[in-house]
């Protein structure tokens, strides 16, 4: 799947006319995902919207795919045109992008915490949340992985929100990675 997202974006990055791509591909076994997209500043107009076109420019390329099996889930992220050597929070959100960054709602849980907002290590961390937290090389380009041993059932996720810094995983401030700098919606 990496190459496949890989070959996607460099196709995109190599055609200034194409603002946005939506893949879905099945296969056998699993369920693979993909979108890539461009981030604009206008939810009106793109799967993946910027707050803030200081770190998340405008014109920058995301491409998330997710590959669902009967019991563990692999969720990519790449992005490119953003601001070099710097260090990003990601994670996969439960509702879907809109004017604001407040609109993705809270991580998407596994097993949920009964209190919300989560800032509980116990519910809160990589293993119950899909947390893609990257740094950036030279170019403002990276890629990021999460692989979780469940799927998502009944209740699905809709969006990967780009926050200001790495994820906390501190007691009382796990999960939380500053501002909301962008959102890419999915359909996981
Ligand atoms: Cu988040």
């Amino acid at each position: 799947m990496r190459n496949r997202i890989a070959v996607i974006l460099t196709t995109l990055a190599a055609t200034t006319t194409v603002t946005a791509v939506a893949a879905p591909v099945s296969a056998t076994e699993s369920k693979i995902t993909a979108v890539v997209t461009t981030f604009q500043a206008d939810h009106r107009f793109s799967n993946a919207i910027t707050y803030d076109t200081d770190l998340v420019p405008a014109g920058a390329l995301a491409g998330v795919g997710v590959e669902t099996s009967e019991k563990d889930t692999v969720t990519e992220l790449e992005v490119r045109g953003l601001v070099p050597n710097r260090e990003y929070g990601a994670h996969v959100h439960v509702k879907r992008c809109g004017a604001t960054g407040e609109a993705a709602g809270p991580h998407y849980q596994h097993v949920q915490d009964p209190k919300q907002p989560s800032t509980d290590p116990a519910y809160a961390n990589p293993e119950n949340e899909i947390w893609l937290d990257f740094t950036t090389d030279a170019q403002g380009a990276a890629s990021t992985r999460s692989e979780v041993t469940w799927t998502f059932g009944d209740r699905r996720p809709a969006s990967v929100v780009i926050h200001e810094h790495h994820t906390s995983t501190a007691e009382g401030k796990a999960g939380t990675a500053g501002a909301r700098l962008a959102c890419v919606n999915v359909s996981f």
